[in-house]
């Protein structure tokens, strides 16, 4: 009610809405309403001083503040493999990779190291501090996943800040390494499909913006419904990874849903629809070492396009697994930055250097470089105590579950919020009979969101499957499982299974065709339009446009905040979840060369009317703050 109240104030009326607009268009500001973007910014500071902030309540504290310090950028950048994509595109950059010797490696600390480990909060702040460091020291990665998955809807719903302002920075601080992202085919990076020309002009801007290297997926692996992406991927010049989701085992006989003969199809499917890379995705870190052998050597022999393979240390096999795929000719390997790899992550990036040094597929990478990064992450962590996942070690259990990586602390978090998170190994054991009963299938976001659903509605209401089964047992069904067995997340192999399929739909009937194909197109401008309406006659660019497109209302809900508080990407992570102390300083780079030197000088008694003042100095000169204090 408070945030609903201050966007009604005249105050807070007009005033620029995107944080990219100001920083691209600085001559448009005049000395007041930068006054303006620093009252926001001290309005959120002392808001979240009095109120504390609703993400970290509760939750364990960073046990010491270290700022975290990048190492110094040796020089200018080298050319890396971003200079062979520039300069000969991205069939050459494919060629490249199958003629290297060395293991390639990607870092993905940016993308799936934070989601997998800290629920994907951490803030941009932190990674572009790092960023020079790794385009002048780290030149030899075959990427840096940094965008995509979850980190588009976190940014904008929970850590206050542009998706797209992230990745313009970090590719403008790193121009010799290609970018990296994670799409979700006809999913983009939401949960639901979305129409054609919606995907298209997503993976259009995304290539605008800075992503060099696509990793697109279905999260059936269903390759008729990621058809729209890969071409829009192609047709934007950049490089296609066309991916298989790994799922089940290969090697055992039970799961022969998927096997050797299934994911060489697949692949070769992918090949025929343009991918220029083969992506392997083991989001759940199933992929044992004897299967990892026969799997990339099939898939090299059989595919012929190079294989970068993705996988999660979550069962502690990962780097056994990654071993495995390098003696059997795998291209590239996933890693994250030890500081913030194992467990759910990704394999330890500078074992996987150690390992093979000196060895045929040496990666090239300097070990103490990995170390100094790594110290760089480790301090960047320790700000993220409140979101770490508590899992204390690496556990098989996986094997039974199956569920990604990047979905693990989330499912966590949530099963927390209902009561369940002593019951864990009861929701992992449903999960699994969850999956079963939909028929064995690629679970992966968005399918892995719809089974963690399912299995919390289970165990928080005593069903088993059994009872979930049988047609005289009448269960309410989350909305997310009624979609999936509409056909609106496309089809599995084999369909679903028919009974449950109809006990969930009631009789409606079910339809098998690729849901892009049914949808009508989004009219573009005229969508544009009515948002520049929403908000007061702000003109859209493209970059707000698509954020809309893929998230109505987490967009919205972000402009609103951001017409209250301003740039508070900007601030320091302390400073963003847990306020100021009075005595403490901070500076705080509002637009590049416009900087506010903060100091909080003291709290007052809140008064009658129950608003707390909180007493700044800004720049040298006194400022009061008066926000409700709601505690
Ligand atoms: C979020 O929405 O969870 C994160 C963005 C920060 C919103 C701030 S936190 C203090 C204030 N109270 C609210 O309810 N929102 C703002
Ligand atoms: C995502 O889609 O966000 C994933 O990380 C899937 O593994
Ligand atoms: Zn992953």
């Amino acid at each position: 009610a408070f945030v609903e109240n201050l966007l009604k104030h005249p105050t807070f009326l007009n005033y620029e809405y995107s944080t990219k607009f100001i920083d691209d268009t600085p001559e448009l500001f005049d000395f007041k309403s930068r006054q303006d973007r620093a009252t926001k910014i001290l309005t959120y500071i002392a808001d979240i001083t009095v109120n504390g902030h609703p993400e970290t309540e509760g939750r364990p504290m960073p046990s010491e503040w270290r700022i975290p310090k990048a190492p110094a950028p040796k020089g200018e950048p080298p050319r890396g493999t971003r200079n062979i994509l520039e300069e000969d595109g991205p069939q050459a950059a494919a060629d490249w990779m199958s003629a290297q010797k060395q293991l390639l490696i990607t870092d993905t600390t940016m993308r799936d190291g934070h989601q997998s480990l800290l629920a994907t909060r951490m803030r941009s702040i932190d990674m572009i501090r790092v960023a020079p460091t790794y385009a002048a020291n780290m030149p030899g990665l075959f990427s840096m996943e940094c965008w995509g998955g979850a980190t588009f809807d976190v940014a904008y719903r929970f850590l206050q800040e542009c998706p797209w302002q992230r990745l313009r920075d970090l590719r403008k601080a790193m121009p010799n390494v290609m970018t990296q992202m994670l799409l979700r085919a006809s999913n983009g990076v939401g949960y639901t499909n979305y129409p054609d020309n919606v995907v298209q002009e997503f993976v259009r801007q995304a290539a605008e913006t800075g992503v060099d290297v696509f990793r697109v997926f279905d999260s059936l692996n269903w390759v008729e419904n990621m058809r729209v992406a890969m071409d829009a991927v192609q047709e934007a010049n950049k490089v296609c990874e066309g991916t298989i989701c790994y799922t089940g085992d290969i090697l055992n006989p039970d799961r022969a849903k998927y096997d050797l003969k299934y994911y060489v199809a697949m692949g070769k499917d992918l090949k025929a629809a343009g991918a220029h890379v083969l992506g392997l995705k083991d989001m759940a870190g199933l992929l044992k070492p004897a299967a990892a052998r026969q799997l990339i050597k099939a898939l090299k022999e059989e595919v012929g396009l190079p294989i970068h393979f993705h996988t999660h240390d979550t069962a502690g096999v990962a780097i056994a697994t990654i071993l495995a795929a390098s003696e059997a000719g795998v291209d590239a390997v996933d890693c994250a930055m030890d500081a913030l790899s194992g467990n759910t992550s990704q394999a330890t990036l500078g074992s996987v250097v150690e390992a093979l040094a000196h060895t045929d597929r040496d990666t090239g990478l300097d070990i103490k470089t990995v170390r100094q990064i790594s110290d760089y992450w480790e301090a960047v962590r320790g700000q993220y105590a409140a979101f770490e996942s508590g899992m204390q070690a690496p556990a098989s259990e996986v094997y039974l579950h199956e569920m990604p990586g990047g979905q693990f602390t989330n499912l966590k978090a949530q099963a927390r919020s209902v009561g369940l998170e002593d019951r864990w190994h009861e929701v992992a054991q449903t999960y699994a009979d969850v999956n079963q009963m939909f028929g064995d299938i690629v679970k992966v976001t968005p399918s892995s969101k719809v089974v963690g659903d399912m299995a919390l509605m289970m165990v928080s209401q005593g069903l088993t499957r059994q009872q979930v089964e049988d047609p005289k047992t009448d269960v309410a069904f989350p909305e997310s499982v009624i979609d999936m067995m509409r056909g609106n997340l496309g089809q599995p192999p084999g369909g679903w299974p028919k009974a449950i399929q109809k006990k969930i739909l009631k009789g409606e009937k079910p339809f098998t065709k690729r849901p892009g194909a049914e949808m009508e197109p989004v009219d573009l401008e005229a969508t544009r339009a009515s948002l520049s309406e929403q908000l007061e006659g702000m003109a859209i660019d493209d970059e707000d446009l698509n954020g809309y497109l893929m998230y109505p209302k987490v967009f919205l809900d972000y402009m609103g905040r951001h017409r209250v508080y301003g740039p508070v990407r900007t601030l320091p992570t302390r400073t963003f979840f847990y306020g100021m102390d009075a005595g403490e300083e901070i500076s705080v780079e509002i637009a590049p060369g416009k900087t506010l030197e903060i100091r909080m000088q003291a709290r007052g008694e809140t008064n009658d009317d129950g608003e707390a003042k909180i007493f700044f100095e800004l720049n040298g000169q006194p400022r009061v703050i008066r926000v409700p204090d709601r505690k």
